[in-house]
Formats: C-alpha cells, structure tokens, sequence
C-alpha cells in the first residue's frame, strides 16, 4: 500500500531539515518503506481538504489506505510498530524505547521549541532581552539532564531505536543557537544519528524540494 506524507511546498528553514517531515522521512527511510510526498504551501495547510487530515492545519501527516494520521509522535510509533527495524523485540526494552520517544516530545522539544518562538515570534518585543536567557537556561536543564543519561554510550538504551530517532531529531532544531555544543556526547549523539544512511536519504529528500526554485505562481 503506498505511503503518503505532506510536508512544507517551501519550508521556512530552506531546507535544513528542521521541518518534522524530515524525522517521518527517517523512520520510513530506516525502515527500508518507499513513500510518496504531497507538497503543501501554508495557505493549502488551512483549508478543508488538509484539516480533513489534520485538524490543526499543520504537516506532516501520514496517509497509507484508508488510514489518515497526525503527529509525528503517532507516525513514528505506527512506522515502528509495523516494520523491524526501529524498537525491540523485547516488550520490556520496546516499552523503554517509546518510553524515550514521549520524552522527546513532551519533556525536551516544548522547552526547545520554546526557544524558537523567543527569537522568531517574540523577539521584537521589549521584555525579549530578559526572556531569553531564562529559556536558554531551561533547555540548558534538561540537557544536563539527558547527557548525564547517555553518559559516554552510543545510544540511550542499546541500540539505536525509535527513541533516539526522535530525541536527536528534537535535539538538532537547537543546532543553530549553540546550546547543543556545551554538551559534547550529546552533539556527538545527534552528529551519529545525522550520520545514518536513512538520516541522509531523508535530509537530501527534503533538501531537494527545497533547494529547487520555488513554484512558478
Ligand atoms: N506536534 C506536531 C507539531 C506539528 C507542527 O508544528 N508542524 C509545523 C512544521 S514543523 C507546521 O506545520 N507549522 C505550520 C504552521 O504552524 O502553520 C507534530 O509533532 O506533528
């Protein structure tokens, strides 16, 4: 059954892989699954058709069949769920991986993202000087956090699962600011997971769309 994602017509980081269709990408690309990809620009992310798909307007979704999903977080497990390659066998160790995947996204990607709305949508305001360096802080905690967990390991429970996919893609968004260097293992992490032929394969996917020239209209 063919595999559709959508994903940004033009995403709004030029292409660095930042836009989450890149971790959906990944997990299919780890898996050896072919998918297709429908473009979407942001005025189409608001109309029935795609909230039809996903009711808050946003990308990527996921479309196999007749069934239609939303979040990352839901993609990811489905994928991994379906096909070898990205959690355990063992019910014990399969539990701990996803258990890692929520902490991605409930426990260190709000307080990353967090960062993000500081500088894009907050940073002309007059209290955004103050702001900053308090959110910065917040991330800087949890990351003392995660890397006092990973210690000097490759990954953060055995080998390398959907977990990790999803941790070291939360993690490269802070790339551009810096943070991710203060801790060395866990640059090293995410520079491992960037490393993986199906990391690669999805970064060039996306790169292409978005290196091309943009849509004629
Ligand atoms: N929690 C959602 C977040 C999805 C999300 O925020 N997607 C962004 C792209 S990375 C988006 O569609 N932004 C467009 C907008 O905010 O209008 C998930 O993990 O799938």
């Amino acid at each position: 059954m063919t595999i559709t994602i959508t994903a940004f017509e033009r995403s709004p980081d030029g292409g660095r892989g930042l836009a989450r269709d890149t971790r959906v990408r990944w997990a299919l690309e780890e898996v050896g699954q072919p998918y297709e990809v429908r473009l979407v620009s942001f005025r189409a992310m608001k109309e029935p058709a795609h909230l039809a798909l996903h009711p808050f307007g946003l990308i990527p979704t996921y479309e196999e069949g007749d069934l239609a999903l939303f979040e990352t977080g839901s993609i990811v497990l489905h994928i991994a769920g379906r096909h070898a390659g990205l959690l355990p066998d063992d019910a014990n160790a399969r539990a701990r991986a996803i258990t890692w995947m929520f902490a991605a996204l409930n426990t260190i990607e709000p307080t990353i993202f967090e960062l993000v709305t500081a500088r894009l949508l907050e940073g002309d305001k007059p209290w955004s000087k103050e702001r900053l360096p308090l959110v910065q802080d917040r991330i800087r905690d949890r990351l003392k956090q995660l890397s006092a967990r990973l210690g000097s390991a490759d990954w953060l429970d055995g080998s390398f699962s959907a977990g990790d996919l999803l941790i070291a893609s939360v993690l490269l968004r802070l790339r551009p600011s810096g943070i991710l260097d203060e801790y060395p293992n866990l640059a090293s992490y995410v520079a491992r997971g960037e490393a993986r032929p199906a990391y690669k394969r999805a970064f060039a996917a996306q790169l292409a769309i978005n290196a091309a020239p943009p849509p004629a209209g």
